[in-house]
């Protein structure tokens, strides 16, 4: 049996609950309550695009299948409290199996295609899941068998079934097929007498969000009903997003950014309808937004970068539908903000947010200079920002400092994670979010390095440790660092410090070609190596990586060789 969620969560204390209550922040329903009362009202407007096969549901037809689909979880023997991990596409079933979870209180484990055996084993076995929703073959890649071989690993620890949900034409033995199991209902009416009252309680978790990543392995992130409705809700609200909007998801759906703020969740909350693109690129992206109207949507800057271009090159006549782009997930250079505006006939939001909670956005009437330079302010006026000195004082203001925060919708500690959870938080539970920011007197943040050990590759995040750990699974490494490198279009790419062990050598391409044995997510590969005799130490005793990282930047400069 899968463990309780609750005996591995931190809650946030009562009083501070009572208070997101009483201000409303905490609507005491849960998400599929919530999205079935707005689909009452809307019933036939449309609520879910798939750009990729043509598929349209309205928002009557998508809670109705999203009822059907929780019952049959359910009859496969499901249950309320179960664990699923979730590694689909950006298709119309990433929807529907996300709110028949919903519905039903089982809580989506949010993976990424990009994942792979290491990363999947790990989510399921440290989740306890007892299914996993895949594609059958995305970008050549077979997730169907792995998901099945994953099986008997899972079920050492669950001791239950583990069931494969498989999107796609090609279905092996043993698979369920998630198309049927999200197609319509036969008894909308037999569907929702079995599922109402049965669901989920509001302070129950929602969804399992996966950490940006400091440590050895990702953490998860158990947002509840309560906290992440408020988090799609106020989002909404500052991206002016009314039941005429049209969202286009570009950006990987089971990130926290196109997922709920406002993303997927925020657009249905609000009526509106979500269109579902397989990736960003700027021919397909541009085409669908001027061909259904989009009004809003959420970037990275590597993609931002991109569209700019495109936009320069072929105009940008197909957007003038968007009002709203949103660019977040890394730091965007204030020169590409700038251009925004005028190359994409656009206006643009900043949105600094985590996974973990926290969501800064600038505001859309701020003035241009605000919402170019700066990556804005909290969300929710409960939301407590502090910017703190290496032994946690307040910086004067101004001055740069490491984000700590609390807040309605920022939980207070990982799921089972006790010991790591003594370092990410403060005894009186602050998140330590790892970036140095700066704040504008008018409360303004400007993000503008970080503390964390971590590489931004256009947005996607590495764990330094995750990769060190895996290299130094190499017969030939010595000592290894990763660290990250200045890159014009990610942004950042990981670089690697190796020491080999006496008389050994060792290749890029070595290195990556067994990190892939081992199956990890391509985007953690590490992409430059630099060999070395040592590396150097700080006073502590730690790999002075700042050293490191002036050093491959030094190295990588104009008229420099690496
Ligand atoms: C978003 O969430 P995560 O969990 O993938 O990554 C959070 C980290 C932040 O701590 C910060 O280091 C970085 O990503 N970050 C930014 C940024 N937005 C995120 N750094 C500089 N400027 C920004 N605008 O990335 C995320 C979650 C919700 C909405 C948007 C992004």
């Amino acid at each position: 049996m899968p463990s309780p969620i609750s005996d591995h969560t931190v809650p946030w204390p009562d009083a501070d609950a009572e208070r997101f209550v009483e201000a409303g922040y905490w609507a005491g329903a849960p998400l599929g309550d919530l999205l079935r009362g707005v689909a009452e009202r809307t019933k036939d407007a449309p609520a879910l695009i798939d750009a990729a096969d043509g598929t349209r549901l309205s928002h009557a037809e998508l809670t109705e299948r999203a009822d059907a689909a929780a019952v049959r979880l359910l009859d496969l023997g499901l249950a309320r409290g179960h664990r699923l991990i979730m590694q689909l596409g950006n298709g119309w079933e990433f929807v529907v199996l996300t709110l028949a979870c919903l519905r039903a209180g089982i809580v989506p484990v949010m993976a990424l295609t990009a994942h792979r055996r290491t990363e999947l084993t790990y989510l399921a076995r440290h989740a306890e899941a007892t299914a996993i929703a895949v594609p059958d073959v995305l970008r050549d890649f077979d997730h169907q068998v792995l998901a099945h071989e994953l099986g008997p690993a899972v079920r050492e620890v669950t001791g239950e079934a583990w069931h494969v949900l498989v999107a796609g034409e090609n279905l092996a033995p043993g698979s369920v097929d998630l198309r049927a199991l999200c197609g319509p209902s036969t008894d909308p009416a037999a569907d929702r007498a079995r599922l109402d009252g049965a669901g989920p309680d509001s302070r129950d978790v929602a969804v399992f969000l996966l950490s940006g990543g400091t440590t050895g392995l990702p953490k998860l992130i158990a947002r509840t009903h309560d906290d992440y409705a408020y988090n799609a809700r106020i989002a909404v609200e500052y991206a002016a997003l009314g039941p005429d909007a049209v969202y286009l998801v570009s950006l990987p759906a089971g990130h926290n950014f196109p997922l709920a703020c406002p993303g997927i969740l925020g657009t249905l909350l609000a009526g509106g309808r979500v269109v579902m693109l397989p990736s960003p690129e700027p021919v397909r992206a541009f085409a669908t937004i001027a061909a259904e109207g989009v009004t809003h949507t959420a970037v990275v800057p590597a993609v931002a970068a991109r569209w700019l271009e495109h936009a320069a090159e072929h105009g940008a006549g197909e957007l003038t539908s968007l009002r709203v782009l949103q660019v977040g997930g890394a730091r965007l250079a204030d020169n590409l903000a700038h251009r925004i505006k005028p190359t994409l006939g656009t206006r643009l939001q900043q949105v600094f947010g985590m996974a973990e909670g926290l969501l800064n956005v600038t505001r859309l009437d701020d003035d241009e200079e605000v919402i170019c330079t700066t990556q804005g302010r909290p969300v929710s006026p409960a939301d407590e920002v502090r910017l703190v000195d290496a032994f946690d004082i307040d910086v004067p203001p101004g001055e740069p400092g490491s984000l700590l925060t609390r807040g309605p919708y920022t939980p207070r500690g990982y799921y089972k994670a006790a010991e790591q959870n003594t370092r990410a938080f403060t005894a009186d539970g602050w998140y330590r979010s790892g970036d140095i920011c700066r704040m504008t007197p008018e409360g303004n943040l400007i993000v503008e390095g970080r503390d964390k050990d971590m590489i931004n590759r256009g947005g996607e995040k590495i764990s330094a440790e995750e990769v060190e750990n895996l290299v130094y699974q190499l017969p030939s490494v010595r000592q290894v660092a990763a660290v990250a490198m200045p890159d014009p279009v990610l942004g950042e790419r990981v670089c690697l410090y190796v020491v080999p062990k006496p008389g050994a050598t060792i290749t890029l391409d070595e290195i990556r070609e067994s990190m892939e044995r081992l199956g990890v997510a391509k985007f953690k590969l590490p992409e430059h190596l630099v060999l070395v005799d040592e590396l150097k130490s700080t006073k502590v005793g730690k790999i002075d990586k700042k050293a490191l990282r002036a050093d491959i930047a030094d190295r990588l400069s104009p008229g420099v060789t690496a």
